[in-house]
């Protein structure tokens, strides 16, 4: 027997229900809806008459609510929720079906379970959805992996309740199995990279600049009209204008500066280490948010009462210093994260448009930027560049912004405000741009401790030192 509903969603605390909503308010769609403690499902559909919800309070009669193909979205606690809702469908869904898993589960996972449940005939997609509750409520960047036959069911249900960016729907296949999870983590990646770096340039305007939360509310409101456009701009400029009620204080300077995280920056890095990719702006902004968190060394070493530099007066421009300075760190973070999912692509056999996800990128995520659409046309214009940095419109940006840059890196070193993201940033650069670099000597030093060798500038072969012997140079291969 086939139900009427075209998608159900599984779990209704606050994702699943605002998807279920926003699902519901596209024409064509009528949403079956289930959760674990009937009492949510039931406070939904009171709450929501006008979603006319299709209610069950069994997994059973959710599984007959449902259209054939079958279609449910899972959006539960990551890892156990999902495997429990995902065994009690694969007990009752066909060949044919469609599992879609759009929680925030690691793309290792999704890989292992849509290889376990491929040979049954029922597809599963492991589907990355960004943008938080407003997001899922009004229309979230959605990253779907899965068969490309699963796609043709799912695309165009997913299409209508997706982010429209420039007149186009959020969402595409990104790839096989697990590649929706993993391009979703690299997005929560590149996440943490930006806001550290648009935290060092608060801390910078903050202390060199010797602004008032308010007015540098001010100065990144004036930032978002020009390339620095973004959502995480304009959120950063509410935030720092906003006044604690009990104090009268910039709420900024009540917020306890510990920052915490759910983990997938740590699984960003994780990842890109095992695929040997630099993703330092990840890296350091993890790390960064580690060591705010780290209170009884920051107490230990501040009662050092070591002297800290004097802070410096700000230098003239220093203002427009620092957007030059945060614009080219973040496309470097950009460029690492690209170059995490390209390698991840690699390895795990997915055929990523590099260009397409920049463009699910320009809404409803966290991330969106205007800056997505240079990347999307860079990608468009040449596929196989090396880096995003070779791009001719960021090249040219960062050239022109280079010295701002180092100026920037140079003040904050001497007044003692840490930028590791703006560092990191423009060390990586550097050794991308530079002639030589002293790997040649990390080389020499692995072939006198290890006999690792070594390859020459002057031509093909492998070689050895006899280090320990004459000194003199063997030929190995
Ligand atoms: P939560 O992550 O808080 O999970 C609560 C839901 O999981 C409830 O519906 C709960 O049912 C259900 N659940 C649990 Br817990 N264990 C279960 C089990 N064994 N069997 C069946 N159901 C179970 O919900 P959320 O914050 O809405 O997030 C849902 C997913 O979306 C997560 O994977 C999250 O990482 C992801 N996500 C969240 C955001 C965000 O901004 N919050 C953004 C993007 C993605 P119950 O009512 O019976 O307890």
């Amino acid at each position: 027997m086939s139900g009427s509903a075209n998608i159900g969603v599984v779990g209704l605390a606050v994702m699943g229900s605002n998807l279920a909503r926003n699902l519901a308010s596209r024409e064509g769609n009528k949403v079956a809806v289930y959760n674990r403690t009937y009492s949510r499902t039931e406070e939904l559909v009171k709450e929501h008459p006008e979603a006319g919800f299709v209610a069950s309070e069994s997994i059973d009669d959710f599984v007959a609510s449902l259209a054939k193909p079958r279609t449910a979205i899972i959006m539960v606690q990551a890892g156990k929720g999902t495997d429990a809702v995902i065994e009690q469908l694969l007990e009752r869904f066909e060949p044919g079906d469609i599992i879609v898993d759009g929680g925030n589960a690691n793309f290792q996972d999704t890989i292992a379970r849509e290889a376990r449940i491929a040979p049954t005939g029922i597809h599963f997609v492991g589907t990355g959805i960004s943008g938080g509750e407003e997001g899922a409520l009004n229309g979230p960047s959605i990253m779907p992996g899965g068969s490309a036959e699963s796609y043709e069911t799912l695309g165009p249900i997913l299409a209508s309740i997706a982010a429209v960016a420039e007149g186009e729907p959020c969402v595409t296949h990104v790839g096989t199995d697990g590649a929706g999870h993993f391009v979703k983590m690299i997005h929560n990646g590149i996440e943490y990279a930006d806001m550290e770096l648009i935290g060092e340039a608060y801390d910078l305007l903050r202390h060199v600049g010797r602004l008032e939360p308010a007015q540098i509310a001010d100065v990144f409101t004036e930032w978002n009209a020009g390339p620095l456009n973004s959502y995480l701009i304009e959120i950063t400029a509410e935030v720092l204008r906003h006044v604690d009620a009990k104090t009268g204080k910039p709420l900024v300077d009540v917020v306890v500066d510990e920052a915490g995280s759910k983990g997938t920056g740590v699984w960003t890095v994780q990842n890109s280490l095992d695929l040997g990719v630099p993703v330092g702006g990840v890296a350091e902004a993890v790390f960064a948010r580690a060591v705010s968190s780290k209170r009884a060394q920051r107490d230990g070493v501040a009662g050092l009462r070591l002297a800290r530099p004097a802070i410096p007066a700000a230098p003239d421009g220093f203002v427009d210093d620092v957007a030059k300075a945060l614009y080219a760190s973040k496309v470097v973070a950009y460029a690492q994260g690209f170059d995490a999912i390209i390698a991840g692509a690699e390895k795990y056999g997915w055929n990523v448009d590099k260009g397409a996800i920049a463009k699910i990128w320009r809404g409803g995520c966290i991330i969106r930027a205007q800056f997505l659409n240079v990347l999307a046309d860079a990608y468009e214009q040449n596929p196989d560049m090396a880096t995003l940095l070779e791009a001719p419109y960021f090249a040219q940006a960062i050239a022109d912004g280079q010295d701002a840059w180092r100026r920037v890196v140079i003040t904050a070193t001497q007044a003692g405000v840490p930028i590791p993201g703006f560092s990191a940033a423009l060390s990586y650069f550097d050794s991308l741009s530079v002639d030589r670099l002293p790997a040649a000597l990390v080389q020499g030093q692995r072939d006198f401790f290890g006999a690792h060798t070594y390859r020459r500038v002057d031509g093909p072969g492998v070689f050895h030192t006899l280090w320990s012997g004459d000194r003199s140079e063997v030929q190995t291969s």
